[in-house]
């Protein structure tokens, strides 16, 4: 078969659909992802494997977009124990530094093994033996080996968003054998950052002993490669966006709507705990009180998406976020003119434009980060080439963007140093910013996945 022919089958926790259950339909979820792996699934006839979204309800295959999806069920029982417990109570938090204590449970391992299980198998039932199969993503990080043993497959790749943690952290888990011989049933482990790939590297020789090198382990016999691929997103959206006029409007009714600061400072993030949310908000706080001529003159927007509101360490981390606004504004705010608009909510892309565009500063503060889409996202709408963007050194952005201003979050005088500079240097046009479009202009999501499916030889 040649090469043009090799059909790409992505198997992923989620369809790159969601249905709704009102009009008993299917619609596109958009995104970067979607939008880059879209034309390459339809054009090799390829296919999508994932959980629908809804719990206890079996669909059948059935094409959308051009491109066949084939939907996993899951009940309710195992979006608890294996998306809320084992995604999102153990690995989230563990490959996330442990900014929160990781929770080890058999009762959540079990169903994680079994899920995994559940996936390969309805992806082993899809694939041919020319067919490269791609994996995504923590929550399926047993399928490349379960597969390997299933069906017969050109090549089987891996890619992983989140970052992949120190081995002294990993070694915590007590699955970590599991995890890692399940990872090495592919032949092309790709990651976002060269951190996360030498941290795989150490991992799999100190805790298996697999010899190798840090981009080609040997295991079991086979060659496994090891690769970087920091992601990216389809930035002519984002500048095509950021141009129409209908924007411009939306930009200057917002300005006017907070009484026309001079600076405006943004955050957008999931509402998560790496995000390191409170941290850049406590950062605002110290350096207005240490300027008291800011006050009225500079205004933090937050934007926040709902996410994971059923885990714990969640609910928490929105008590804590309200409790510090309120606190922030009760003490710094004017009456009509808080220091902080804080929206809990998802946004359309139009309107998240508007607000990228509306920042003179965009401080992204995560405590630790795969990539971080957010600060790329701001950097495509800046077409003028103003504004400026305060980037966390513990994102994997920050080995991509290093023109930004890159911080230590966990530095509170030197976050609010950095952003007392980013306010003043904010409004001239940058030889920083134009650096910074260069590089997310050039390793946009479309690079990601010629990168990522080159090497598995597509
Ligand atoms: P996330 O942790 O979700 O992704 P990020 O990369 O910043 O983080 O992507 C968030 C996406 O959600 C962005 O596209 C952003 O526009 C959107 N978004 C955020 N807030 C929003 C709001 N209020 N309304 C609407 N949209 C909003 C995971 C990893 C990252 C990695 C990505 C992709 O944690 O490290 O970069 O996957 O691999």
């Amino acid at each position: 078969m040649s090469e043009a022919n090799r059909r790409v089958v992505v198997i992923a926790n989620r369809l790159p659909v969601a249905f709704d259950e009102t009009n008993e339909e299917w619609i596109a979820s958009p995104g970067g992802l979607v939008s880059a792996l879209t034309p390459i699934l339809r054009d090799t006839r390829g296919s999508w494997v994932g959980w629908s979204g809804i719990s206890d309800r079996d669909f059948p295959a059935f094409t959308h977009g051009g491109i066949k999806q084939v939907p996993v069920t899951l009940s309710q029982a195992d979006y608890e124990s294996f998306y809320l417990g084992f995604c999102n109570g153990t690995l989230w938090p563990l490959y996330h530094d442990a900014v929160r204590e990781p929770q080890f449970h058999r009762h959540w391992w079990h169903p994680y093994r079994a899920i995994n299980e559940r996936f390969a198998v309805v992806a082993a039932s899809t694939l041919s033996p020319s067919d490269i199969a791609w994996v995504q993503d923590y929550q399926l990080q047993l399928v490349p080996q379960m597969l390997r043993s299933l069906a017969r497959v050109h090549r089987i790749g891996f890619y992983l968003h989140i970052p992949f943690p120190p081995v002294e952290l990993f070694a915590k888990m007590p699955w970590r054998s599991q995890v890692l011989e399940g990872l090495l049933g592919a032949d092309v482990l790709a990651f976002q950052s060269r951190s996360s790939r030498r941290n795989f590297a150490h991992s799999v020789r100190e805790l298996l002993g697999a010899s190798g090198s840090g981009t080609k382990l040997h295991w079991q016999g086979r060659e496994v490669t090891l690769q970087v691929a920091p992601i990216g997103i389809d930035t002519s959206v984002f500048d095509r966006l950021a141009r129409s006029p209908e924007t411009q409007e939306t930009v200057e009714a917002t300005r006017a709507r907070m009484g026309a600061p001079d600076v405006v400072v943004l955050g957008v993030d999931r509402l998560d705990y790496t995000k390191g949310i409170d941290f850049r908000m406590r950062a605002l706080q110290a350096l207005v009180e240490r300027r008291p001529d800011l006050r009225g003159n500079v205004v933090f927007i937050q934007i926040a998406v709902p996410s994971r509101e059923d885990v714990d360490h969640y609910k928490k981390m929105r008590e804590d976020i309200d409790g510090l606004v309120g606190r922030i504004n009760g003490d710094l705010g004017e009456v009509g003119r808080p220091l902080i608009h804080y929206l809990y909510r998802s946004v359309p892309m139009h309107e998240l434009v508007a607000y990228y565009r509306a920042a003179d500063v965009m401080f992204v503060t995560p405590l630790r980060d795969g990539m971080n889409l957010v600060a790329k996202e701001y950097v495509a709408t800046r077409y003028d080439e103003t504004g400026a963007l305060i980037l966390s050194e513990f994102a994997g952005a920050a080995e991509q963007l290093r023109q930004a201003h890159i911080v230590n979050p966990y530095d509170l005088d030197g976050l609010a140093a950095t952003l007392e500079q980013a306010i003043d240097s904010s409004k001239g046009v940058g030889t920083r910013m134009r650096a910074l479009r260069r590089s997310v202009k050039s390793h946009d999501v479309f690079w990601w996945a010629d990168r990522c499916l080159g090497a598995l030889e597509l």
